[in-house]
């Protein structure tokens, strides 16, 4: 079954999927291996692996190998650029930052990275990627006009945007580690507007924000920061998912 066709199933069955983000530069890869089985034990339906910084090459690799080591989770690349592609990964959120100024973001990153994820046999999965204040290093590092945190209309733009070019996804990105996540206010006028899939992430820190997005329309719910930070990854993970069940 293709990760598009199994995270709609669960979109369907719960309510809405929580995915547990990996960032290979913040930890060793057996530090990542705990966390993805963790995350399975705790019920995250997926594990994604990227960053803005130094998410590539071996690292990124290895780190994949030792997270399907111990389990069989699909594993979902989010690169920040095409040099965050693995052979070893099951997917891939093709994204267009579209509130970049950078074209680099926009499509020449996808347009190098494509032959790749044809060639190791990659689901792509089509998204929307838009970064709304305050946008951390993600928006730096990708240049994003960011959305003003109260200007849904402008989110709700871009998402129809994405939606008419073929994106089946969109993903409201607060940026990673962010002071405050995505506002429920815009989730909910971006589902409202037809969203297909939408996913929110960044600043998600407590069960009841996870379960605020869910509320309001997010059907994706990710969470990295807080896994990192928490000594207890399996109990906090399982607050997120318990969370969001609808
Ligand atoms: C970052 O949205 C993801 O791209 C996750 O953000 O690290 O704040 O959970 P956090």
């Amino acid at each position: 079954m293709s990760t598009e066709q199994y995270l709609d199933d669960v979109i369907k069955r719960d309510g809405a999927a929580h995915l547990t983000l990996i960032d290979p530069d913040a930890g060793s890869p057996s530090a990542a291996s705990g966390i993805a089985e963790a995350a399975a034990k705790a019920g995250s339906s997926a594990i994604m692996v990227g960053g803005s910084v130094g998410a590539s090459g071996d690292v990124l690799d290895e780190t994949l190998r030792a997270i399907k080591e111990v389990t069989d989770l699909p594993t979902i690349l989010f690169p920040a650029s095409a040099s965050g592609i693995s052979r070893y990964a099951d997917s891939i959120f093709f994204m267009s930052l579209l509130n970049s100024r950078d074209v680099g973001y926009l499509i020449t990153n996808q347009m190098i990275g494509a032959k790749a994820v044809l060639d190791y046999g990659i689901e792509p999965i089509p998204m929307a990627y838009i970064i709304v204040e305050p946008g951390g290093t993600a928006g730096w590092v990708g240049d994003a006009k960011l959305i003003p945190r109260e200007k849904p209309e402008l989110a709700i733009a871009y998402s129809l945007a994405g939606r008419f070019l073929g994106m089946r996804y969109t993903y409201l990105e607060a940026g990673s580690g962010a002071s405050d996540p995505v506002p429920p206010e815009m989730i909910r006028a971006v589902k409202r507007a037809g969203c297909e899939t939408l996913v929110v992430g960044g600043g998600i820190r407590s069960a009841q924000s996870a379960r605020a997005a869910a509320e309001a329309g997010a059907d994706i719910i990710v969470t990295g920061t807080a896994v990192e930070e928490t000594s207890e990854i399996q109990r906090t993970i399982t607050e997120f998912v318990n969370a969001i069940k609808k």
